[in-house]
């Protein structure tokens, strides 16, 4: 199967990983569209527009399967009914297969970019499950800050501090509603007793259920394509994909 998935820039990979560790090996296509990164505070119009191309793009590629590994962008292809006939590839999203894990009488803190915040499609897709109670936090510099590597360490503890100091036992669940933020998992436990939803272990188990992708041994191969500094891409990847098995081509587009 050929799978495709793309983000703005390394956030992503964390969907890409587990779906690595659960099916092993699959035609993988990443696009890190790292030159328009934070997505989270561009204008819809702009989002819109980067995305029209970014679904040709994988069109073109022939992939069966685009995992929006954005929850903006998945955002904004469901707030806007985003016209996907066109396409030859499955779509699958992330914010639908998330808040599946949630249920009735749940209190849900959500935290996530600004526009996906704004698009307000969780919200619509959670207030309807009937929840005690739930709130929406957008923590804009977590992107910056995990772009620029600074994953551990001072600047990391006080920007996650200055977001988080509140939550420490303030809700049951709390759902990572950006790509990024798993990558901060373990400093975000910290400062939460909640637990801790990544939708993209939702993804995994709709791919196991819906899609029931073969689970394959043998060589895993990823193909990244970049927009930005592939350089800096592949470091990052590199540190992040440390313990995933695999051989990686990157690529400038
Ligand atoms: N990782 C993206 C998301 O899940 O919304 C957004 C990253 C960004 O560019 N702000």
């Amino acid at each position: 199967m050929k799978i495709g998935f793309f983000d703005s820039g390394i956030g992503g990979l964390t969907v890409l990983k587990k779906v690595i560790n659960n099916f092993g090996n699959h035609q993988y296509i990443y696009l890190g569209d790292s030159v328009n990164v934070p997505y989270g505070s561009k204008p819809i119009s702009f989002l819109i527009s980067n995305l029209e191309k970014i679904l040709s793009f994988f069109d073109s590629l022939d992939v069966d399967i685009l995992i929006s590994a954005c929850n903006t962008t998945d955002s904004i292809i469901k707030k806007t009914n985003f016209n996907l006939e066109n396409y030859n590839f499955t779509y699958i999203s992330l914010i639908e297969n998330a808040v599946e894990k949630v249920e009735k009488n749940d209190s849900v803190l959500l935290l996530a970019t600004e526009n996906t915040v704004k698009l307000g499609v969780y919200k619509e897709l959670l207030t309807k499950k009937g929840l005690s109670k739930y709130e929406e936090k957008a923590c804009p510099l977590f992107v910056p800050l995990i772009e620029e590597g600074y994953w551990y360490g001072q600047m990391a503890d006080s920007v996650l501090r200055y977001y988080l100091r509140d939550y420490k036992s303030k809700y049951k669940k709390v759902i990572l509603g950006c790509t990024h933020y798993p990558i901060l998992e373990k400093q975000i436990k910290k400062y939460t007793n909640s637990l801790i939803l990544d939708p993209a272990d939702s993804i995994v188990d709709f791919l196991e259920k819906e899609v029931q992708l073969s689970k394959n041994r043998g060589n895993i191969k990823v193909t990244y394509y970049i927009t930005g500094n592939v350089d800096k891409f592949e470091t990052l990847s590199k540190a992040f994909m440390f313990d995933v098995y695999y051989k990686p081509t990157f690529k400038k587009i």
